[in-house]
């Protein structure tokens, strides 16, 4: 027997991914777990290859889970979408500070946040969401929120960085809330009673 609303095991060693996560999946009723786990993170251009290959990988060791990985990253316009997908390479050599001097005196700060989500389990396909979240890097860190680049990264419409906004207005619009909107689309249609309320009406 299917099992009622089963968890989505985030492979992550990031817990503020899972926070996120949590924020936007429990809304659902959709459990989320953590599986602080080493990934094999592939060589690639492409997000959505990475977090394919690493789900895939993890779950053949536990099948019957259902396995996430999400791997993100910034692109920035003006250095021909650098760092992408060396995002947390950069993120842990040059920084915060770094970005922002490499964009010193650089009139064009437009930029977007890309995530790419990929699901695996029993009886289906591994399944990718993305999300994309179009926006500009600050001319300088502001806010303590969020984690990552959320200092330098403004979304289109707004005036404040994510690290400024904080998590719920971020769960609005991030990349990683479209993503996760999109699982919990497709798991709502599996399991559909996990988006119903006591009372029996759609959350
Ligand atoms: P895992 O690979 O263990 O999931 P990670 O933090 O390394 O954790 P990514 O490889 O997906 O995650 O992210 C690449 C980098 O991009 C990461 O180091 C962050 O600095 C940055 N990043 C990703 N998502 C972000 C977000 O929502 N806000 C700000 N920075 C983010």
């Amino acid at each position: 027997m299917r099992s009622a609303n089963p968890p989505i095991w985030l492979a992550t060693g990031n817990k503020q991914k899972v926070d996120e996560a949590k924020a936007i999946l429990e809304k659902y009723g959709i459990p989320v777990r953590q599986l602080n786990i080493v990934k094999t993170e592939i060589q690639s251009f492409s997000l959505e290859d990475v977090a394919r290959y690493a789900s895939e990988q993890i779950s053949e060791s536990s099948k019957q889970r259902l396995l996430a990985v999400e791997d993100s990253g910034l692109f920035v316009s003006s250095l021909n979408g650098f760092p992408g997908p060396y995002s947390s390479y950069v993120h842990k050599t040059l920084g915060v500070q770094g970005v922002l001097q490499l964009l010193a005196n650089q009139h064009d700060r437009r930029a977007v946040f890309q995530c790419a989500l990929a699901l695996s389990g029993p009886g289906f396909r591994t399944k990718i969401f993305t999300g994309t979240v179009p926006g500009r890097i600050a001319s300088r860190a502001e806010g303590s929120s969020g984690f990552g680049f959320d200092p330098i990264f403004i979304p289109n419409g707004a005036r404040l960085t994510f690290a400024e906004s904080g998590r719920d207005v971020k769960n609005k619009y991030s990349h990683r809330a479209l993503a996760f909107r999109k699982l919990a689309a497709w798991y709502g249609k599996r399991w559909p009673s996990s988006h119903l309320s006591p009372n029996g009406a759609l959350k």
